[in-house]
């Protein structure tokens, strides 16, 4: 299998650029790998996809050359399992408000001696046996990345035992839950949200950690890269197609407005 890009260009330092998957269809994760982005956030925490859509995602941002992380809906082991086994890059994992929970992730993501994840050795991820159990332990405990999302004021106090824990890849900051857990929903810029995102990025880039987070459009990820920041998600894809859709109609207005015209 050719080599996690996401995980090398951040081993590296470099920023990576990805986007959530809510829009059903395969043929969405093939447009956002055609478009170039580095990573697809395939989610299932707040995208409709049922279990059953999974397969056919995964395989989609295989061929197109772009890296699937899911997001699953809760931080439980069995989500963990099924998502892994079906071939998935990455995990995010939302609500990591705890070292413990965090070690769970671990734990569930990881085979022995790192974790205690089930095992199954004819799955997608380990080719359906044609590697060796030698060679799929070594990869399945070293190349999907394991990111845990920081996005409740508890996460963040409780950040330095969570960076304590072994074997978690990324710190990704959620700003939207953050805020409200604040009590200050949707208000991204919001003083006390800032404060918290700052601390997280200072915090988990002092101790080596690669840092990520939600950016709204370029010029938010912009920011955020010159905050060190290397792990973009940016948008989602239903929110392309919106902009993409209004901006045409609104450039359509004048014809509307004068139909004569057309005549
Ligand atoms: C949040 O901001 O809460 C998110 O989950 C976005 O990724
Ligand atoms: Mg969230």
């Amino acid at each position: 299998m050719e080599k996690n890009r996401v995980r090398q260009l951040l081993a590296a330092g470099q920023p990576v650029f990805g986007t959530f998957n809510w829009l059903t269809g395969p043929e969405c994760v093939e447009i956002l790998g055609a478009a170039g982005f580095d990573f697809v956030v395939i989610d299932m925490e707040h995208g409709p996809h049922g279990q059953d859509a999974l397969p056919g995602l995964l395989r989609a941002a295989d061929a197109a050359g772009i890296v699937p992380i899911v997001r699953v809906t809760k931080n439980e082991p069995t989500l963990i399992l099924r998502s892994l086994d079906l071939g998935a890059r990455g995990l995010h994992i939302p609500q990591v408000n705890t070292a413990a929970e965090a070690a769970a992730v671990v734990k569930a993501a990881r085979y022995w001696p790192l974790g205690e994840r089930g095992f199954a050795p004819g799955t997608r991820a380990a080719r359906f046996g044609a590697l060796s159990t030698e060679e799929y332990i070594a990869q399945a405990n070293a190349d999907p990345l394991l990111i845990v999302h920081i996005e409740n004021k508890l996460g963040v106090e409780n950040l330095d035992e969570i960076l304590a824990v072994p074997g978690i890849d990324v710190i990704f900051i959620g700003p939207a839950d953050l805020s409200q857990s604040l009590g200050v929903p949707g208000e991204l810029g919001h003083p006390r949200v800032v404060e918290l995102v700052e601390t997280t990025i200072a915090k988990a880039k002092r101790a080596g950690f690669p840092v990520g987070i939600f950016a709204l459009n370029a010029d938010d990820a912009a920011r955020w890269v010159r905050a060190g920041v290397t792990y973009i998600a940016l948008g989602a894809d239903s929110f392309f197609l919106f902009n993409g859709a209004k901006a045409l109609i609104e450039k359509l207005a004048p014809i509307r407005s004068q139909p004569a015209a057309l005549k």
